[in-house]
Parts: C-alpha cells; structure tokens; sequence
C-alpha cells in the first residue's frame, strides 16, 4: 500500500461526499498516482465502514466489468467488486428517482442467492453451481461519482464500483436445469429494445463471476458466507437513463424487472 491510513480516510470522505450531494468529482488517481489496488480497495472498505457507521446495511456485492460489452465502452481490462447498500434496493415495477443520482446508467444482471459459504482461492463454476441456492433477473443502476464516468479501474473501485441503485425481480429458480449460459436477455428502454445479450456475455457464465468474486475475495482472506446476495456483472453495455424514461428488461426463464425513474 502508498497511501495512509489518513489519505484513505480522506479519501473515503471526498467519494462518499460526492455520492450523498451529487456532485461528480475529478478521478482520485489524478492527485494520488502512486495509489495502488490495495489502497484503492481500502478506500471502498472505508466508505463501506462510514456508511455501516450510520446504520446503513449491506444488501449484498456486486462484481463489475465482467463482460467485453462493459470493459470495451470503459475502455478497461478486468473485473472489479464492490458492495451494496440497503438505501440502494428498490422496488421491481417502482420508480427510482433522478434527483438522488448524478448521471444513472442500467445494466441487465444474472444475481445468484448462495446456500453454502464460498472460499478462495481455486473457487470454479461447479463450486459456485453446489452452492448456490438460486438465482434472480436484477438491473443495477450505477452512477460514478467521477465527472462524465471518466475513471481508471483504481478510480473506479475506491468509488466501490459506481454502485448506486439496484431492481431485483421477483422470479426465483435454482441453478440446476437452467442453462445459464445461454439465458437470453432483452434490454426495453421507452418500449424499444436498445440491447440484447445471453449469459455467456459475463465471462463466459455467470457463475464464473460469482468464482471470480469468491477468489478475489479470498486474496484478501475474505469469504462469501451462506445467504450472500451477489450480482454478477452487466450482459450488454450499461444504457444511459433520466427523469421520464421507462426500463424493462426480460429474461429468458427469469421473468421480468421494470422501473420508471421520475
Ligand atoms: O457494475 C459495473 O459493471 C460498473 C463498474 C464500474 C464502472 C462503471 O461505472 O461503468
Ligand atoms: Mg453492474
């Protein structure tokens, strides 16, 4: 690590401050270069600390830029985690709304419920598969806190991961017999299909990123207990949205979710 203990704190303060006044700030490595992964990490653990501090509760983690689609349009090269917030889940069919959010964008996710607590490292899909208890269509709604989502990936996890709003729809079913990898999904915005993509799109299989995840997780001595909520990661590229806009988003075998946001 190059940062102290003060500097993340800080840090961790000017991001969080960003999300609660909206109002978008410069990428963080432009005054701290010499920043790394574990300080960048240790950043999203002090917002996380911050937010728990006050009462806000952990919902479940997300991983981010798991597909070609995400990484190509943020022109960056691996995946990323972050957390989620219990002020961040929202209603299947509801509104969301603008005003609490600086430039929203939806991705159409697979999320996976786990039965069995997962450990890395040498976490795979079959042991993600044995572990899981079942599986939900959810939409993440990000909002960097960077002006225009202009970020690098160091940037982007201390500002855990753009996470901001999530819609998890009501369809669950376990993994077995579900052929995730070919699962299609069609993203409506305003009633036209504005993207489509199948499950392999998250590395291949979405269970791949919830292995990913566990293995991340465990180079930092963490673990995903049983009943973690996990979304994996975005099928298409995310899609722009503000006030008056309407999503729906249909999985094959998984229902739907839908929101406005006002
Ligand atoms: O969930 C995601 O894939 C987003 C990760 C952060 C990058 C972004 O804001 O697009
Ligand atoms: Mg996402």
């Amino acid at each position: 690590m190059n940062l102290t203990q003060d500097t993340i704190e800080q840090l961790a303060e000017h991001l969080e401050n960003a999300e609660l006044r909206r109002e978008p700030v410069r990428k963080i490595t432009d005054t701290h270069p010499e920043m790394d992964w574990d300080d960048a990490y240790a950043i999203q653990d002090a917002i996380r600390a911050r937010k728990q501090a006050r009462g806000t509760r952990i919902a479940g983690l997300k991983m981010g830029l798991t597909s070609f689609a995400k990484m190509r349009q943020m022109g960056v090269t691996d995946p990323v985690y972050g957390f989620l917030t219990d002020y961040g889940a929202c209603m299947d069919g509801g509104a969301i709304d603008t005003a609490a959010l600086i430039h929203p964008k939806v991705e159409a996710e697979i999320a996976f419920v786990l039965k069995h607590p997962l450990k890395g490292p040498g976490c795979h899909i079959g042991d993600v598969l044995a572990a899981t208890d079942f599986v939900l269509p959810a939409v993440e709604v990000i909002d960097s806190r960077y002006e225009n989502f202009r970020f690098d990936l160091k940037s982007v996890i201390a500002d855990n991961t753009s996470s901001a709003r999530f819609v998890v729809g009501g369809t669950h079913r376990g993994a077995e017999g579900l052929d995730l990898k070919n699962l299609g999904v069609v993203l409506e915005k305003n009633g036209e299909v504005v993207a489509t993509a199948a499950g392999a799109a998250v590395l291949g299989h979405p269970a791949s990123s919830v292995a990913m995840l566990a293995n991340m997780l465990g180079a930092r001595g963490r673990e995903l207990p049983a009943g973690t909520f996990i979304m994996t990661g975005g099928v298409t590229e995310a899609i722009a949205v503000a006030a008056g806009d309407s999503v729906t988003v249909r999985y094959q075998h998984l229902g739907t979710v839908s929101m406005r946001f006002v």
